[in-house]
């Protein structure tokens, strides 16, 4: 059977090339993941990034056409879903017999509502979809029934059924290495308007899923709040093949990278002792920070810590369920700075129902007061699959009609919640403070001077470092 998988664009204008190869700053390993395990039974497949290889709606309908394929499967994170069930109306007007399978996080949610708009969509596939698509690949194959298949939406005779979940998959040791050379993009990674990754770069993924349960985050529904981490060994040889392939710079997009802090260290052992000299990225909680491991982390090679502070105010801090404490911030930031981390980033969430003017300030100057390179004021989203989205709705703020595919800001909604309008001023304003302090820059400037990895992204976008300082560039 031959499988054509695509990674369709956040923006279904398309118009603005350079702006949309930006967002796909990674590759999707959802679809490699997906396509090594169908090449590894046999099948035929073939990747397309559609945002990476900068391709406008009609170019992948072209390409879709000349690969001919059985079925064709969109990875869709919220905007870009719009755009998968355009490209499969366009698609069936050309050639109705193939089928079409959305999945990711945007299907995960809203499997019923995608049916119900997208007539041309034929299958909608909810979280982890290695054993759906094998299953699938199956039934599709020898024309078995699809109420077969786990954790799947169809339509059975014009009616939209759903079936079981489908169960995780208990040894992700056990799937193959995600094969990248199925697409062939030069991935950055961009970061405050800057490309923070200007040598051969890639994403990596060593455990699936999160223990914890933010109000604001859908990660915890689609692993089930299970957290399944790969061995340090196996993440090692997959490691070990991308250095092999040229890579130089990575990033752990992890959930939860750090969670235990023995296979961090261990991972973090054999990249020293391989010599691996990559120069990586990660998130981390500030609850979980060891001298010992942040200078590991250090040794082998990692460059921007990126922590998930999210607000200076208990209250809020509690409201968003991050069982973390404001001091627990000060200390992680100041642990990594001792360990030689070169770049701190700190995540911050503003914009929450009964946040006050005043809480929303309090955060911006606890941002400035901590010892970080980088703030990002992220203003509070509602998403179907997050628990914000759940209260709105059931307060009546939510028109789900027009918001399920774009989620929503909560301040757009929530009468209760600082107008939005403002919040994008006060973070803006905010983000300019921030990084044109004098003793800021000297800092920076500074610390430049002495690092390469500075030295070398600095290099690669005195551009946009300019741009950033002239208040240029959007990038809050
Ligand atoms: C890397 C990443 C990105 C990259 C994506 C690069 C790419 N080309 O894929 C970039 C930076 C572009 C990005 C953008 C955004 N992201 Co993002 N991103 C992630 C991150 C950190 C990792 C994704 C990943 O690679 N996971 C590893 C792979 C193996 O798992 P997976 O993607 O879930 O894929 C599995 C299943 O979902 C399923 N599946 C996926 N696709 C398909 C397709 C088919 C056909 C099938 C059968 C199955 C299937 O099978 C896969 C294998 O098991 C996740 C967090 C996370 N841990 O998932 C957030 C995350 C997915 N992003 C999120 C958000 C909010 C966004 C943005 C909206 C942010 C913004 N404000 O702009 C945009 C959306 C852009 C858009 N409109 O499309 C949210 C999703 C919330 C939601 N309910 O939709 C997450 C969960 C972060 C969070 N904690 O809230 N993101
Ligand atoms: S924000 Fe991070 S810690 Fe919280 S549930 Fe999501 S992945 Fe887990």
């Amino acid at each position: 059977m031959k499988f054509c998988l695509v990674s369709a664009s956040p923006n279904e204008g398309l118009d603005e090339r350079e702006k949309n190869k930006s967002m796909a700053a990674f590759p999707p390993l959802s679809l490699l993941y997906l396509a090594t395990v169908l090449k590894e039974h046999g099948e035929d497949v073939s990747v397309l990034d559609q945002p990476g290889q900068g391709l406008s709606v009609d170019e992948t309908v072209e390409w879709v056409l000349k690969e001919d394929p059985d079925v064709l499967g969109f990875s869709a994170l919220s905007t870009s879903g719009m755009t998968a069930g355009l490209i499969s109306h366009n698609i069936k007007e050309k050639n109705p017999d193939i089928t079409t399978i959305i999945g990711n996080h945007y299907a995960t949610f809203n499997a019923e509502r995608i049916l119900n708009r997208y007539s041309d969509v034929d299958i909608v596939v909810r979280g982890e979809g290695e054993k759906t698509i094998l299953q699938l690949a199956h039934c599709l194959k020898n024309k078995k029934p699809l109420r077969d298949v786990n954790g799947i939406n169809y339509r059975n005779n014009k009616t939209a059924v759903a079936t079981h979940d489908q169960p995780l998959i208990k040894k992700i040791d056990s799937l193959p290495f995600p094969d990248r050379k199925l697409i062939n993009v030069d991935y950055h990674c961009m970061m405050a308007g800057a490309n923070v990754a200007p040598k051969k770069f890639t994403s990596i993924v060593s455990s699936r899923g999160c223990v914890y349960s933010c109000r604001f985050c859908s990660c915890k529904e689609i692993a089930r709040n299970h957290w399944r981490a790969r061995s340090a060994q196996n993440t090692l040889e997959e490691l070990a093949l991308l250095a092999s392939q040229g890579y130089k710079q990575l990033i752990f997009v992890d959930d939860s990278f750090t969670l235990n802090p023995k296979r961090t260290i261990e991972i973090c052992k054999g990249m020293v002792r391989e010599r691996m000299d990559f120069q990586w990225i990660c998130e981390g909680r500030v609850d979980n920070c060891s001298l010992e491991m942040f200078r590991v982390m250090v040794k082998a090679g990692l460059k921007i810590l990126y922590f998930g502070i999210e607000n200076a105010n208990q209250r809020l801090l509690d409201y968003f369920n991050k069982t973390i404490t404001p001091q627990q911030a000060e200390t992680a930031v100041k642990t990594a700075r001792k360990a030689g981390v070169d770049v701190i980033v700190g995540s911050f969430i503003v914009g929450a129902p009964d946040e006050t003017r005043e809480e929303i300030q309090n955060t911006i100057n606890f941002a400035k007061r901590l010892p970080i390179d980088l703030p990002q004021f992220n203003i509070l989203g509602a998403h179907p699959g997050n628990d914000i989205w759940n209260e709105m709705e059931a307060k009546g703020f939510l028109d789900v009609e027009s918001n399920w595919e774009t989620g929503v800001a909560v301040s757009k909604i929530c009468p209760t919640a600082v107008p939005c309008g403002e919040i994008k001023r006060m973070i803006h304003k905010a983000f300019f403070d921030h990084v044109r302090r004098p003793s800021f820059l000297l800092k920076q400037i500074g610390k430049t001077l002495t690092s390469s990895y500075r030295k070398n992204v600095a290099a690669s976008n005195l551009t946009r470092i300019s741009d950033i300082i002239k208040g240029t560039n959007a990038v809050t």
